[in-house]
Formats: structure tokens, sequence, C-alpha cells
């Protein structure tokens, strides 16, 4: 950005991109999706068509090469249509970014086009049953077997687990510490790796969730991402962008319920005038478009942090994710209610807002977590 206020021609081109495939592919689509609980495979592979397949991996990876910015603006107008689809995109991205950083050049010749195009899709496995918020208690093990690791264990809530084709999973190779951990490429159909049966969510009905289970699987030891013990470092590393990501769905998902909220109070009569000249109306509007705005601040902050490799960007990573998916949260749910009862219907998309955005105060790390990585990193 020369002016940091004003997005540049190329970020506001990638912009513009996002929002017209968006109003395109998946705003039509999205609520049946959600009803349907359906993965739309083939709105993948247009988005790998037009580059959002590898927004952040390198150019000599094959990927577009852009900074994370432009892949916030880019999942954020996704998420206008449906944030579950723009997350769902955004893991790909994070996962496939962490194979080009990571991975040697032969995991890279192997992997990375398939990836970039969508043609291949991957998820990023790290929690377990056992372990969530504290991620470096994991247990799935890779026993070393020549030049092989025999790999056991399960992952819990992995996005995409089953329908998609690589799986980056943080294994245990050395002690009980983070540094005992390392990132391993697992390919579907590998003897020995299988998927629990889908979850039933509240949300994020288009985006399939399943137990990833490891027994004796075997993989070469070149699957490996990064040295033996840089596993844990890896998997946060990929996450300081994801949480950008996340807090982009939670904007986009919010902006929709703003604009819907505008347009119905206008419409919608009671006492003999619009609901939006009640005073109330226009003060709630106001205080839901003043936390947006500051939400998508300090987000796109932070974005341009990631891409600088600032010394804090972890930290703002953590900040704008827990207040653009708490602020995301609430605004939806004021929109919600100045739908009255019609918000609570599937006949409009509210309710469906309200239900996909609130796991993005849970997932890519709690907002508990996320405060208290903010708090460490000020007292450290
Ligand atoms: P827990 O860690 O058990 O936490 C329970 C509660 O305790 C939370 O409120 C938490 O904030 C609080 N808590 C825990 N520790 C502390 C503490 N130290 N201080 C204060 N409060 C604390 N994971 C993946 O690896 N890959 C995926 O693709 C993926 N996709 C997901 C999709 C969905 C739909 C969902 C629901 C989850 C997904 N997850 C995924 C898992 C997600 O990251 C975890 O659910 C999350 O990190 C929290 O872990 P947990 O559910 O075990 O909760
Ligand atoms: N980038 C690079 N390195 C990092 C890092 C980061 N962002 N964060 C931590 N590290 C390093 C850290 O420097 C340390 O290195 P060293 O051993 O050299 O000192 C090492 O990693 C261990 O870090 P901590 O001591 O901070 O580890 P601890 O176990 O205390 O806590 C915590 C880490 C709580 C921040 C981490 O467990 C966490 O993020 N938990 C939440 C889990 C989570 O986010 N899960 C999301 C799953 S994915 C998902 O939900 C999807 C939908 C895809």
């Amino acid at each position: 950005m020369s002016n940091p206020f004003e997005l540049s021609e190329e970020q506001r081109a990638i912009q513009e991109m996002a929002q017209g495939f968006t109003a395109d592919v998946i705003t039509p689509n999205a609520a049946r999706w959600d009803e349907e609980h359906h993965f739309p495979r083939e709105v993948m592979t247009q988005a790998g068509e037009l580059g959002f397949g590898g927004i952040y991996v390198s150019e000599a990876g094959g990927g577009v090469g852009l900074g994370r910015l432009e892949a916030a603006l880019a999942i954020e107008a996704m998420a206008y249509g449906c944030p579950t689809i723009a997350a769902f995109i955004s893991i790909h991205n994070m996962v496939a970014w962490m194979v080009d950083t990571y991975g040697d050049d032969a995991l890279k010749a192997r992997h990375l086009p398939g990836l970039v195009a969508m043609d291949t899709l991957g998820s990023y496995c790290l929690t377990e049953p056992g372990s969530g918020s504290d991620a470096a208690a994991l247990r799935t093990t890779a026993r070393r077997d020549g030049d092989h690791y025999v790999l056991n264990g399960t992952k819990q809530f992995i996005s995409g687990g089953g329908v998609n084709d690589v799986y980056l999973i943080m294994v245990r190779t050395g002690d009980d510490s983070p540094r005992g951990i390392s990132c391993v490429l697992v390919e579907k159909g590998t003897p020995g790796l299988s998927f629990g049966a889908a979850e039933k969510k509240l949300g994020w009905n288009a985006s399939p969730t399943a137990q990833v289970i490891l027994e004796d699987v075997r993989i070469p030891v070149t699957n490996r991402l990064g040295a033996e013990g840089e596993g844990f470092k890896i998997a946060m590393a990929g996450l300081d962008g994801g949480r950008v990501n996340i807090g982009a769905c939670s904007l986009g998902g919010a902006q929709r319920c703003i604009d819907e909220a505008i347009q119905y109070t206008k419409d919608r009569k009671q006492f003999g005038r619009a609901i939006a000249d009640f005073q109330n109306t226009q003060f709630v509007l106001a205080d839901m478009a003043t936390d947006l705005e500051a939400s998508r601040a300090l987000l796109y902050l932070a974005a341009a942090k990631i891409t600088a490799n600032a010394p804090d960007k972890t930290r703002f990573s953590a900040m704008a994710k827990k207040l653009a998916t708490d602020n995301g949260s609430a605004i939806v749910d004021r929109a919600l209610q100045m739908f009255g009862g019609y918000g609570y219907l599937r006949d409009y998309p509210i309710e469906r807002f309200w239900r996909d955005l609130r796991v993005h105060r849970i997932l890519e790390g709690t907002n508990e977590v996320m405060r208290l990585i903010i708090g460490r990193d000020l007292l450290k």
C-alpha cells in the first residue's frame, strides 16, 4: 500500500475478482449447501482456476505469490456469500503454503501443482481427542523404521477429513515437549489411513468434519516438512496466517448481515413507519458498522505484519482473530434481532451466518487461547 489507508490497484483487483466469483457461484447456492450438508467439490475446482488455491504460495512454487492482506481480502469477499466455503479455501491455502515453505523440492514438485490448481485438496491435522487448546500435548506417534515412519493415532475435528487428498499431520517423533513434534504429509489412499463418520454440527454444514485415523500408516521419511522436531513451529506459523483468514471470514459474514439488515429495516414497517426510522435501529446499526470497521482495520494490519514477517505478527494475528470473530458473532446476532421472528427462519440468510460464525471463536485456537498468546507476548 503506498497510501496505507487505501487499497492498491492490485489489491482491489483480487478483491473484485473474489466478489464476482462469490456473486456468481457462492451466494446463489450457499443456503442449499447448508440445508443439504453438501460439500461443493466443483466450486473448489473453479476457485483453483482463478488462483485461489495458492494465493500466497510463491510464484516459484506455481502460486499467485501475493501477500496476506490480498489473501484476507479474497477470503473476506468469499465469506460474504458463505463463510464456510471461504474458510475451507483458507485452510487449503494454509496447507499449500506450508508445503511450499517447508517441503523439499521433490515433495513440492509432487504436490504443489495439484494443490495450487485445487485438483487436490489439503487438510491440516493438529487437534486430537485429548489435545485441543493444549496442542503440543498431542500423542499421535511416528516411529522411525529405516527410510520410513510408521504412524499411529487419531486426529479430531479435521476439516475436509475423508474428502480431501493430502493431510498435513502433526506427529510425535521425539520427547513430550513441543520440540518432539514433526509435520508429515500423508496421501489419501495410503494403507492404514481411514476416517471417522461426518460430524453433525451446528453450522459449517458445507464443510465436512471427521476424525483422521492412522493405524500403522507407513510413509517415506521424505514426506516430512522441515527438520525432525520442527513440526510444532511449522504448525504455529501456518496458523498465524490461518487465524487472520478466519477473522476475515467473520468480517465478510458480518458485512453481509449488516447489508441485509439495512435493506430489511428500510422495508419492514411497524407502528406505521419503517423500523429503520426508530433511533434504536439507527444506533445499533451504527455500533455494528463501527465494530466491523475497527475489526477490519486491525485485521488488515495483522495481515500486513505477517507479509512483512514483523516480530509481533503472532500477537497481532491473535488480536485480529479474537476481535474480528467476537465482533462478527455479535454483529450477526444484532442483525438477527432486527429481523425479529423472521431472522430465526431459514427463509432469510441471517440464521445461517449466525451458526457459521459461531465456530470461528473456537477453531484455529479458541479466543481464550488468543488472549493467552496476547497476554504472554505482552508480559514476556
Ligand atoms: P478444549 O481445548 O478442550 O477447550 C475447552 C474450553 O476450555 C474452551 O473454551 C477453551 O478456550 C478453554 N480453555 C482451554 N485451555 C485454556 C486455558 N489455558 N486458559 C483458558 N481457557 C482455556 N482442528 C484441526 O487440527 N484441524 C481442523 O481442520 C479443524 N477443523 C475444525 C472444524 C470444526 C467445525 C471444529 C469445531 C473444530 C475444528 N478443529 C480443527 C479443532 C479446533 O481447533 C479445536 O476445537 C479448538 O482448538 C479447541 O480445542 P477443543 O475443542 O479440544 O477444546
Ligand atoms: N510461530 C512460530 N513458532 C511458534 C509460534 C508461532 N506462531 N508459536 C509458538 N512457537 C514456538 C515457540 O517459540 C516455542 O519454541 P521454542 O521451543 O524454540 O521456545 C514452541 O513453538 C512452543 O511454543 P509455546 O512454548 O508457546 O507452546 P505452548 O505449548 O505453551 O502453547 C499454544 C502454545 C497454546 C499457543 C498452542 O498450543 C496453540 O496455539 N493452541 C491452540 C491450538 C490451535 O490453534 N488449534 C487449531 C487447530 S487447526 C483448526 O482449528 C482449523 C480449523 C484448521
